[in-house]
C-alpha cells in the first residue's frame, strides 16, 4: 500500500479495543479515550481521572501526570481539566509508538507536564481565495467558498495533530488581511471551524485589517480615537462572541508594508491597540500587536521596530501583547535575536517563529528549524542580568506577565502530505514541541519525530508497512539520520545560502534562489540585497556597530560591547555587524574571502552528504516517501551549487581574489 505521508507522526494502530476507565464524559474526554481504546496496545488498562488536588492544580487545566498505579496493574492520566486529559493520552501514545513502554518501563511511569506558554498558536497566512502568501504546501486548507456547509474531515485531522503536540490555538487568515473575514458571511464560516477545533482545545483567533470599519462598516475614517470607529469595533465584537462564544481575539499587522493602522492618524501602535484591547476585554480575548514595522527611512532597518516599540512599553493595555519576530530584520537562515526581547519590561511580548521556509528552500530544502529557534529562544538578553533567555522573557517567568504566548508561521496547506516536503512536517511538530516546553533539546525533538513518523512500532500493518527485519539496524538508521541530516540542515542551508552574518541575498520578491546583484530601478532601497552585503573594493557586511548605525547599542551589556568588536562578535554574526576587510584574518587563520569560499562549499559538500545518507534508508522506508526525499535533495544539492557560485562569482568582482585551489570552481554558464 502506498504510503504518502497524510498520517503525519500519528501513526497508532487503529484496531485496539483497549480497556479505558473514565468518571465522565465529554466531547473532550471522549477524544482522549477513544484514541487510547483504538491505539493502546499494552497489557494494563489506563484510566483517565480529573482530580484537583494541590498537585494539579498547579499543573494547570492543560497540565498531567501520568503514572502506573494499582501495584502496576494500571496506568492512570490525571488532570485537573479535561484538556490535560487529552495531552496526556497523546503523550501515552507517542511513548508506545517510540518503543519506550517496553520491558519494565511500563511499571515505573511517573511523568509530571504542564506547558511553558500559555498560548501556542499556528499564524496562517492563509489568504480567502485559497493563495496562501509564502506557503508551499498547495492551496489553504479552509475551504471559504464551501464552509460552513461542506465540512472537510481534513479540518478534524488538522485539530488533532495540532492537539497531539500541544498547540492550542490557531489564526486562521493571512496578516495581510481582507477586511471580509469579519463579515457576518465568514464568521459563519469561521464558527464552523471553531466548532470542529474545540473539542481538541484549538482556540480560533483572526487577523484583521485595521481599516475595517471604513472597509465594511461604511464610516470615512479608522482612526483609534474616533468615538463611531471605537463604537464599531464593539459592535463587530460583541457580534464575534455571540456567534464563537470562546474566540480568542485578534492578530495584527498595522503600519507595516502598506497595511493601513494607528500611525496614519497620527496615533501610536499602542492607541491603535488599545482600541481592540479594550473592546475584546469583557470576553477575554486578546490583542496580539506585530512589531513587524520598517519604513524606507535613514534608519537601519534592523533598529526600526526597537525604536518604534520601545517608548511605548508601560503604555499597552494588559490583554496586549506585542509579537515579535526572532530577529530584527525578516526571518533569514541566521539573525542574531531581536534587542526588542528584553527591552519591553512592562508589556507582554512573544515570539514570532517561522515554520513556513520563505528564506530556507520553500518546500525543497530540507531544513529542521528546531535548532535555529533554540538558538533565538536560549539567548541571554541580559535584561535582567545573567540568565535572561528570550525564552524567559517570554514565557511570563522574568517579569511575571500574565500573558505568554509564541506564535509560528505555518507551513501547511492542502498538499496530501500537509507541509510539501516530507521532511518538513518535521519543523510543525517541532514547533508545538518546543512551545509546550522550551528546554527541550533539537536532537530530542528530532528523534522523537522521525521514530514516531518512520518507526510504526505499534501497529506496522495498519499503515503497510512490513516490519523491519532488523529493528535495530532501522534505530541505528534513525539516529544517522536525525545526527546527520535534520540537526545539520539549518546549518548547511545558512553556509551556502548566506553564511558568517550575511542576509537577504535572496532573489526579488519570491525569495527562492540567489539575486545578490539586484537592483530594481525606483525600488525601496530597504528591498535590495546591496543594502544588506554593502560589498565593495575593501570588503563586505553591514557596518551596525558604534562606528556605524549603531544597532549594537540597541542591545544590553555585555552583549552589546561583544557585538561591537571586530574581534569579540561572534564570527557566525560578523558581516551582519560589521564591514570586514577582504583581508580580515579569521580564527581559522584564513582570509575573510577564503573564509566565505570555504564556507559556502562547506554547505554544498554537507548538502550532498544528505544525499548519499538518505540513500541508506531506501530498504526501511516506503518507497513513496524514499523516493520523494531523494527527488527533493537533488534539488537542494542542485541549488546549493548554485547559491555558492552566484554569490561568490558575484562577490569576487569586489574582492579581486580567486578562488582557494582546494575547492570545487565555479563554473561560468
Ligand atoms: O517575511 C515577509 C514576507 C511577507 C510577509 C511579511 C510579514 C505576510 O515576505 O510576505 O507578509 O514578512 O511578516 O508581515
Amino acid at each position: 500500500r502506498a504510503e504518502d505521508g497524510s498520517a503525519l507522526w500519528l501513526r497508532y494502530a487503529t484496531n485496539g479495543q483497549s480497556e479505558v476507565i473514565v468518571q465522565r464524559q465529554s466531547p473532550t474526554i471522549n477524544i482522549a479515550a477513544s484514541e487510547l481504546r483504538k491505539a493502546w496496545l499494552m497489557p494494563v488498562p489506563v484510566a483517565l481521572e480529573i482530580r484537583s488536588d494541590k498537585e494539579h492544580r498547579a499543573l494547570g487545566n492543560e497540565g498531567y501526570t501520568i503514572r502506573t498505579t494499582i501495584g502496576a496493574k494500571q496506568v492512570t492520566v490525571t488532570s485537573s481539566g479535561d484538556q490535560g486529559l487529552l495531552y496526556g493520552a497523546y503523550h501515552l501514545l507517542q511513548l508506545q509508538a517510540t518503543g519506550q513502554l517496553e520491558g519494565t518501563k511500563l511499571d515505573r511511569l511517573d511523568i509530571s507536564e504542564k506547558p511553558d506558554y500559555k498560548i501556542r498558536i499556528l499564524n496562517h497566512w492563509d489568504n480567502l481565495d485559497g493563495t496562501i502568501e509564502r506557503g508551499y504546501a498547495g492551496h489553504s486548507l479552509w475551504n471559504w467558498d464551501e464552509l460552513p456547509a461542506v465540512i472537510s474531515p481534513r479540518y478534524e485531522a488538522y485539530a488533532r495533530a495540532n492537539a497531539s503536540i500541544g498547540i492550542n490555538a490557531t489564526v486562521l487568515n493571512n496578516v495581510n488581511a481582507s477586511p471580509e473575514i469579519l463579515s457576518a458571511n465568514y464568521l459563519q464560516k469561521v464558527k464552523a471551524l471553531a466548532d470542529i477545533f474545540r473539542p481538541y482545545g484549538v482556540k480560533v483567533y483572526l487577523s484583521i485589517n485595521f481599516a475595517s470599519p471604513m472597509a465594511l462598516g461604511g464610516l470615512p475614517t479608522a482612526d483609534p480615537l474616533n468615538k463611531e470607529v471605537a463604537a464599531w469595533w464593539k459592535q463587530k465584537v460583541k457580534e464575534i462572541y455571540s456567534v464563537i462564544p470562546d474566540f480568542g481575539g485578534f492578530l495584527v499587522k498595522a503600519n507595516s508594508e502598506g497595511q493601513p493602522g494607528p500611525c496614519d492618524y497620527g496615533r501610536t501602535h499602542a492607541e491603535g491597540a488599545n482600541l481592540l484591547a479594550d473592546v475584546l476585554k469583557p470576553y477575554q480575548g486578546i490583542v496580539m500587536w506585530r512589531a513587524f514595522v520598517y519604513s524606507p527611512s535613514d534608519s537601519d532597518r534592523a533598529k526600526q521596530a526597537y525604536l518604534e516599540f520601545e517608548p511605548l512599553d508601560g503604555k499597552f493595555r494588559e490583554n496586549v501583547i506585542v509579537q515579535i519576530k526572532n530577529g530584527p530584520v525578516d526571518f533569514q537562515p541566521r539573525e542574531p535575536f531581536s534587542p526588542l526581547f528584553g527591552a519591553m519590561k512592562k508589556t507582554a511580548v512573544m515570539p514570532e517563529l517561522q515554520i513556513t521556509q520563505e528564506y530556507l528552500g520553500f518546500s525543497n530544502h530540507v531544513a529542521f528549524l528546531a535548532p535555529m529557534w533554540k538558538e533565538c529562544l536560549d539567548s541571554d538578553t541580559y535584561a535582567q542580568g545573567e540568565g535572561s533567555t528570550v525564552a524567559r522573557v517570554t514565557d511570563g517567568s522574568l517579569y511575571g506577565h500574565s500573558l505568554a504566548a509564541i506564535a509560528g508561521v505555518s507551513n501547511i496547506g492542502n498538499d496530501v502530505n500537509w507541509c510539501g516536503h516530507p521532511l518538513a512536517q518535521a519543523n510543525w511538530y517541532a514547533f508545538g514541541r518546543l512551545a509546550w516546553k522550551h528546554d527541550l533539546s533539537a536532537e530530542q525533538i528530532g528523534e522523537e519525530w522521525l521514530r514516531l513518523t518512520f518507526l510504526p512500532v505499534a501497529d506496522a500493518r495498519t499503515v503497510g508497512i512490513e516490519p523491519a527485519e532488523d529493528r535495530e539496524q532501522l534505530n541505528w538508521l534513525l539516529t544517522l539520520l536525525n545526527a546527520e541530516i535534520l540537526q545539520k540542515s539549518r546549518e548547511a542551508v545558512v553556509d551556502y545560502m548566506m553564511p558568517l552574518g550575511l542576509h537577504h541575498l535572496f532573489a526579488w520578491n519570491h525569495h527562492y534562489g540567489p539575486e545578490p546583484w539586484c537592483d530594481i530601478e525606483g525600488a525601496r532601497a530597504d528591498w535590495m540585497p546591496a543594502y544588506y552585503h554593502r560589498a565593495d573594493p575593501n570588503g563586505i557586511g553591514f557596518d551596525r556597530s558604534s562606528t556605524g548605525s549603531n544597532a549594537t547599542a540597541q542591545y544590553h551589556s555585555p552583549l552589546c560591547e561583544q557585538y561591537d568588536g571586530l574581534d569579540t562578535c561572534p564570527e557566525k554574526l560578523l558581516l551582519w555587524f560589521h564591514h570586514v576587510p577582504w583581508t580580515h584574518s579569521m580564527k581559522s587563520g584564513r582570509t575573510l574571502w577564503d573564509e566565505l569560499c570555504y564556507t559556502y562549499d562547506r554547505g554544498v559538500q554537507t548538502t550532498r552528504q544528505f544525499q548519499k545518507i538518505w540513500d541508506r534508508a531506501e530498504t526501511f522506508i516506503d518507497r513513496q516517501r524514499f523516493e520523494d526525499v531523494q527527488h527533493r535533495l537533488r534539488i537542494q544539492s542542485r541549488d546549493a551549487v548554485w547559491w555558492r557560485d552566484a554569490c561568490l562569482l558575484y562577490f569576487q568582482q569586489f574582492s579581486k581574489q580567486a578562488i582557494p585551489h582546494e575547492l570545487e570552481r565555479p563554473v561560468h554558464n
